[in-house]
């Protein structure tokens, strides 16, 4: 008999979960849940979110059509090693003799005058000034004179000048036969009255006709 309630009650209390309007009577009893509705339609785009991260590079490119202009010229590389050394060539030819010229040079104006050290006769030193290219010093005025002066003192040698007597004796001249514009004579000279046709410079800047066959300093001007 116990057993029999218990399942009437719960009998009932799924009833009454399960059927409608049981025990509710009147206006107040719920309907059966409808059908679910249709999906409403898509909202409108929301705003653009933050820039992203830097991206990697992408690969090459494909390469370009083969007309286009050549670029710019790259810049020069590094210098290379020296070359091996090269063949000793043969003996060149002797200089010109003012090349070699070591003992002494002094300008005046436009001339040079230049020495080589050497002391030899008057004819020697007249090949020398003229395969150097020059002539041998003769001073046209003090200054000229002066800046021969120099040379003779440094070396303290009497140096023969580019002056000659001419076929009259006593009379003096250039090596090319013009006749002299400037002199410089020592007192008493000149005296060689036609034995004496060289003329030297002294110590002191003066000048001596002397024969031409002594030794003296080889001044060349240019
Ligand atoms: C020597 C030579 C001459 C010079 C006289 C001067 O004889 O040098 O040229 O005139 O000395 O006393
Ligand atoms: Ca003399």
């Amino acid at each position: 008999m116990k057993v029999l309630s218990q399942f009437l009650h719960a009998a009932v209390a799924v009833a009454v979960f399960t059927l409608p309007c049981l025990g509710q009577a009147g206006d107040k009893c719920a309907g059966v849940p409808g059908i679910p509705g249709t999906p409403g339609s898509s909202g409108v785009p929301g705003r653009d979110g933050r820039d992203g991260m830097k991206g990697d590079p992408g690969p090459p490119g494909p390469m370009g059509p083969p007309n286009g202009l050549p670029g710019a010229t790259g810049r020069d590389g590094l210098p290379g090693p020296p070359g091996p050394r090269g063949e000793q060539g043969e003996k060149g030819e002797r200089g010109p003799e003012v090349l070699l010229l070591k003992g002494m040079i002094n300008k005046a104006g436009d001339k040079i005058f230049a020495t080589n050290a050497k002391v030899v006769d008057f004819e020697t030193i007249l090949q020398t000034c003229q395969n150097s290219g020059g002539s041998v010093a003769k001073p046209m005025n003090e200054k000229e004179n002066d800046a021969i002066l120099e040379i003779v003192k440094e070396k303290n040698q009497y140096a023969y000048l580019g002056i000659k007597e001419s076929p009259v004796p006593r009379e003096f001249e250039y090596l090319d036969g013009m006749a002299v514009n400037y002199t410089n004579w020592r007192r008493y000279e000149p005296n060689g009255k036609g034995a004496e046709n060289c003329v030297e410079m002294q110590t002191d800047g003066s000048w001596n006709d002397k024969k031409c066959n002594q030794y003296r300093l080889t001044v060349c001007e240019f």
